[in-house]
């Protein structure tokens, strides 16, 4: 299903701003330079497993706009510098460092054009709208938001609505974001400083999508020079008392109204479906556009089908769990939350040691804290993550449903899974039960009867040589 794998880039010192990266990683960029319409951009996207980056939207000439930055492992590794093999192992590690935290400077790109006042328009950047039932256009930024008590930093990615040139309509899903808007309001605030940042190299994302325990101590932000190995420059905002990153392509600055909530309809759930079916969403008001003179590049997330809508949220949890199953002594080889997995899924590559660990394992993969672990599934590491049918064909052969099956009932269901039953009194919340699948290859079962049967002179002779 994907691209073939290209050789990974091995760099010491990461780029510091997204279009350093564009242009050092450009040999598995898609340029796309022929005039394109903004209808036209959302299948094209999605049609790409490659980054992808427009040079040249019809309706919006000063802007380029890319996405389909971290859809696949060959991708991903190059948000840190490292192998494909290599990249799980190192954001394990680099999630248990210390954080860095931040480094304020006076001024950088991002402050090249400032737009306040009557001049602030976000409807003017180029914000697709995302389906066909979808009325409106979509913006999925990163943002950050300040802990008043602690000050520190919590960042992710709250699809916004832009309904009028400063105001639109803010979908918080992560609890943090929740916690600290209720802080505000216990201070008797009526607003709170939101900043919106397009553009930014993708390690920022990966660690702005952090889902754990943390706040008490750090905020996302304080983490992305730790998981970069490099310091990251943070600039004041020019209305709001917060600082943002100085590289970023384009920065909105605006406040969050406190004071009542409005009804909205429906946007596209990573499960890849139109959930939940309603919401009531705070208004914020934006006051200040800062960005880059040079052609700034917005920064997509395209959420449907499977696209980095899917994936980037997944990759702290992946080496959440890398670490935890590796406490329990087994060798993970990898985690993958798949996009064909409908962020429901989870994939555990695991060696075998001995009956009882793997069941340990997809316990932890099933108790997660978060809820995307509906299905755990364990396998080998002959089997292919980036291969659904590999992955089938181990589920198929390598399982005894009366022995290698885990189901629990009644636990907490993804909000955004339509199997899962909606609770009466607490929407969106939803019960679902939980299945863990062993689906490794059992050496106590019969030791190399599970070595695959494979053509002779496979993957040696290929196919392509004997073309004319
Ligand atoms: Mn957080």
């Amino acid at each position: 299903m994907a691209d073939a794998a290209p050789a990974p880039v091995r760099k010491n010192q990461l780029d510091k701003d997204l279009r350093g990266w564009l242009a050092t990683n450009a040999d598995i960029v898609t340029v796309i330079r022929k005039p394109v319409g903004m209808a036209e951009v959302p299948a094209l996207i999605a049609q790409s497993h490659k980054p992808i980056l427009f040079e040249n939207i019809k309706e919006y000439p000063g802007f380029r706009l890319c996405d389909m930055l971290v859809r696949h492992r060959w991708s991903q590794c190059r948000s840190l510098g490292v192998s494909a093999k290599d990249f799980l192992p190192t954001l394990a590690q680099r999630l248990r460092k210390p954080p860095r935290g931040l480094v304020d400077v006076k001024t950088g790109p991002v402050k090249e054009v400032i737009r306040t006042g009557r001049d602030v328009d976000w409807t003017r950047l180029p914000v697709p709208t995302h389906t066909d039932r979808e009325s409106d256009p979509y913006i999925t930024a990163m943002n950050i938001i300040r802990d008043p008590e602690t000050g520190f930093y919590n960042s992710c990615h709250a699809g916004t609505t832009p309904l009028a040139p400063d105001r639109g309509l803010v979908s918080f899903v992560t609890s943090h974001s929740h916690q600290i808007i209720r802080k505000y309001q216990a201070m008797g605030k009526k607003e709170m400083p939101i900043a919106f940042v397009f553009g930014v190299p993708p390690a920022y994302e990966i660690m702005a999508n952090f889902s754990g325990l943390h706040l008490d101590l750090w905020g996302e932000m304080d983490m992305v020079g730790t998981i970069m190995d490099m310091d990251v420059e943070m600039v004041p905002c020019e209305t709001i008392d917060l600082t943002v990153p100085a590289h970023a392509e384009i920065v909105v600055e605006g406040v969050l109204d406190l004071t009542k909530l409005h009804s909205y309809g429906t946007s596209v759930a990573p499960s890849m479906y139109f959930m939940p079916e309603k919401q009531q969403l705070p208004e914020v008001r934006v006051t200040a556009i800062t960005m880059r003179a040079d052609r700034p590049i917005y920064r997509n997330h395209l959420t449907v089908p499977d696209t980095d809508h899917q994936v980037l949220p997944r990759l702290c949890h992946e080496a959440v769990l890398f670490n935890r199953v590796s406490e329990i002594g087994l060798r993970v080889h990898d985690v993958r939350f798949p996009t064909w997995g409908a962020a429901l899924s989870v994939i555990l590559q695991v060696e075998y040691p001995r009956p009882g660990m793997v069941n340990d394992a997809l316990m932890t993969c099933m108790g997660a804290p978060w809820l995307n672990t509906k299905m755990c599934v364990a396998v080998s590491p002959d089997t292919n993550l980036d291969d659904a049918a590999d992955v089938y064909h181990a589920m198929a052969t390598r399982v005894d449903p009366a022995r290698d099956i885990v189901i629990v009932p009644a636990t907490r269901g993804s909000i955004f899974d339509p199997a899962a039953e909606p609770l009466e009194g607490h929407y969106p919340h939803r019960l679902v039960g939980k299945i863990g699948i062993d689906a490794t290859a059992k050496a106590h079962r019969g030791g190399a009867i599970f070595d695959r049967a494979w053509p002779k002179g496979w993957g040696k002779v290929k196919l392509d040589d004997f073309l004319d």
